[in-house]
């Protein structure tokens, strides 16, 4: 048994207690990750953390792959929500207009496109508070057929009510992404018109569905240390941990409450958006850690760390969601240059 209270010396020694990480069906509950065991974990020595999360990286996962993702918003803008980070946001002037759900044909064209370009997962987003019934049945086709082209699939539209999890897994989605983006003593500075529990519980329903579970958050939005260290731990403690992590950096966009809070410069060192992926990395050994929004403002040499800190994913594509993303062509050339290979989905 895994001691209740993680140290410094519990992470080196059992890497997560990956016997137990390994087979959730086991009675046995994991020990829960402290946020003090987390936060030892970012107060390492830059290299001895890097070495570590190296260690685990190369545990559960083949060094030299990074799956590629592609991103499509098939419901932009008009959000009734307001997160204070989200160009979405009805009520925030970010120039982002509300469109309506796109087409099936344009969605299986965009897919399509996504497959050639290399990508292997195809996610959707929309800007909904959750997506009411007579939503969710165009989406339900739309999973079909991209699925039916082959990519793993994943899709993220907000809340979801009884039965609506099941109608995705069973039009064959794969993932549902819904992040937790921060620490609960945090979530309230960014977010008012939903609480922590609200996340926990949709996060539950994709659980119980069978979807796997797609979850991460945003760095660079004001918080601590601390407080990320506090993210971390939510997400390692969702039991079992989520199969797919996406860990974003706050992208800066005029017209939201962050920008106007933070001032549009980098608000965080990036060393420590590393460190916060690495972490990651040795928390959830098995997950797929995803690389996410604001690579184009991290630059080259961040991204190689965050490689080396374990990401085994990034969004793939011109465009995330309503923001820009490196080329795919410089993606390509950047891969190249370390010996990095696109891998299959896994599904
Ligand atoms: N409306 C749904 C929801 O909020 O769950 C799905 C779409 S929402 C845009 C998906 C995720 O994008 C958010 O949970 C947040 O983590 C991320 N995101 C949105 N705006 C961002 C920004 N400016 N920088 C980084 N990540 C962002
Ligand atoms: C996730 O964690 N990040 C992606 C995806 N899941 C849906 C979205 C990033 C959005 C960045 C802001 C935008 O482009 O609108
Ligand atoms: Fe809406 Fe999602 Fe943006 Fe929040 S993050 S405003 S819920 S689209």
């Amino acid at each position: 048994m895994p001691s209740p209270e993680r140290t410094m010396h519990d992470c080196r020694m059992d890497d997560s207690d990956l016997a137990l990480a390994d087979a959730p069906s086991l009675a046995t509950r994991r020990a829960p990750w402290t946020v003090a065991s987390i936060e030892a974990l970012f107060d390492l020595p830059f290299a001895d953390l890097m070495y570590r999360a190296q260690e685990v990286h190369r545990a559960h996962h083949p060094p030299n792959t990074v799956q590629l993702s592609t991103l499509l918003s098939i419901k932009t803008g008009g959000c009734p929500e307001d997160c204070g980070y989200c160009p979405q946001a009805r009520r925030y002037h970010t120039g982002v207009e509300e469109e309506p759900l796109l087409s099936l044909p344009t969605v299986v064209d965009a897919a399509r496109a996504a497959r050639s370009s290399g990508a292997t997962r195809f996610c959707m987003g929309a800007a909904w508070r959750g997506p009411k019934q007579r939503d969710l049945e165009p989406v339900l086709d739309m999973v079909r057929a991209v699925k039916a082209l082959g990519l793993e699939t994943c899709a993220t539209l907000g809340m979801l009510k009884d039965g609506q999890a099941e109608q995705l897994r069973a039009a064959g989605l794969d993932y549902y992404n819904h992040n937790l983006d921060t620490a609960p003593e945090f979530y309230g500075e960014i977010v008012t018109t939903r609480d922590y529990d609200d996340r926990l519980e949709t996060l539950s329903r994709v659980r119980a569905s069978g979807l796997k579970v797609c979850c991460g958050g945003i760095v660079g939005m004001g918080e601590s240390r601390h407080q990320r260290a506090a993210l971390v731990a939510q997400l390692a403690n969702l039991d079992p941990y989520p199969e797919s992590v996406p860990i974003n950096h706050l992208v800066q966009v005029e017209g939201t409450p962050l920008h106007a809070r933070l001032g549009g410069d980098a608000a965080l060192d990036p060393l420590e958006f590393v460190r916060t992926v690495a972490v990651a990395r040795i928390t959830m050994g098995k997950a797929m850690v995803r690389l996410s929004a604001g690579r184009r403002e991290l630059g080259e040499a961040v991204q190689v760390l965050c490689f080396l800190a374990g990401a085994n994913s990034i969004f793939y594509g011109d465009r995330l969601l309503t923001t820009a993303n490196p080329d795919a062509a410089a993606d390509r050339a950047l891969l190249r240059k370390l010996g990095l290979a696109a891998h299959p989905a896994s599904t």
